[in-house]
């Protein structure tokens, strides 16, 4: 099974458009998984069954589901215009975010921005966030957050996994270019 090609539909449907399979996420972002398998199943995915689920998670480089009895959600990466509540929690006290070189000069100026997504996303460590850097920027650049600062004076930051922090945007005064 071609787990990736999975996983990039579930992450459509659970990020970006779950109204498209007949989805309706709750206020933390759980879906029923017996319709997303079902809607699925109807997109091709025939015989698709929770342990293909279970073992896409279990083998992916990233931890990006969540499977909880019949429920089963996206981690981040939302864009879906309902905002999946989340609570603050103090961050480490340093994180990174890998961006494009083109981009710089508009961060300069206006801070992270969450653009698409509901938040703006942060790594815990310099090589998973040249990785992220690295779908938008052969050479990308590494921005440090002093996030520690950042919400000592308001900001709030959610855990996504353990690689993964989210935050509300963050004002260049944050970022160490
Ligand atoms: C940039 C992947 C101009 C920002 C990854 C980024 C991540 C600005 C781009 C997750 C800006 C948005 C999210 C500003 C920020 N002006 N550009 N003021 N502020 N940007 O893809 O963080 O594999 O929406 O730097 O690993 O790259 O899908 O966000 O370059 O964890 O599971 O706007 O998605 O995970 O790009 O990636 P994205 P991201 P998955």
């Amino acid at each position: 099974m071609d787990y990736k090609k999975l996983s990039k539909q579930i992450s459509y449907a659970l990020r970006h458009a779950p109204w498209k399979y007949g989805l309706e996420l709750d206020g933390e972002g759980w879906a029923n998984l017996r319709q997303l398998l079902k809607a699925l199943q109807a997109r091709g995915w025939r015989g698709l069954t929770e342990a293909d689920l279970q073992n896409m998670i279990r083998l992916s480089d990233k931890q990006r589901f969540e499977i909880a009895g019949n429920r089963i959600r996206a981690l981040y990466g939302h864009s879906i215009p309902q905002r999946i509540v989340r609570e603050p929690v103090p961050p480490p006290e340093v994180l990174f975010h890998g961006t494009a070189r083109r981009y710089v000069p508009a961060i300069r100026e206006k801070g992270l921005l969450p653009g698409g997504r509901q938040y703006i996303h942060l790594s815990v460590d310099v090589e998973t966030t040249l990785q992220v850097g690295k779908r938008h920027d052969p050479r990308p650049v590494v921005l440090k957050i002093d996030a520690k600062r950042a919400w000592n004076e308001g900001i709030c930051f959610f855990r996504g996994n353990d690689q993964v922090w989210l935050a509300d945007a963050i004002p260049g005064r944050y970022i160490e270019f």
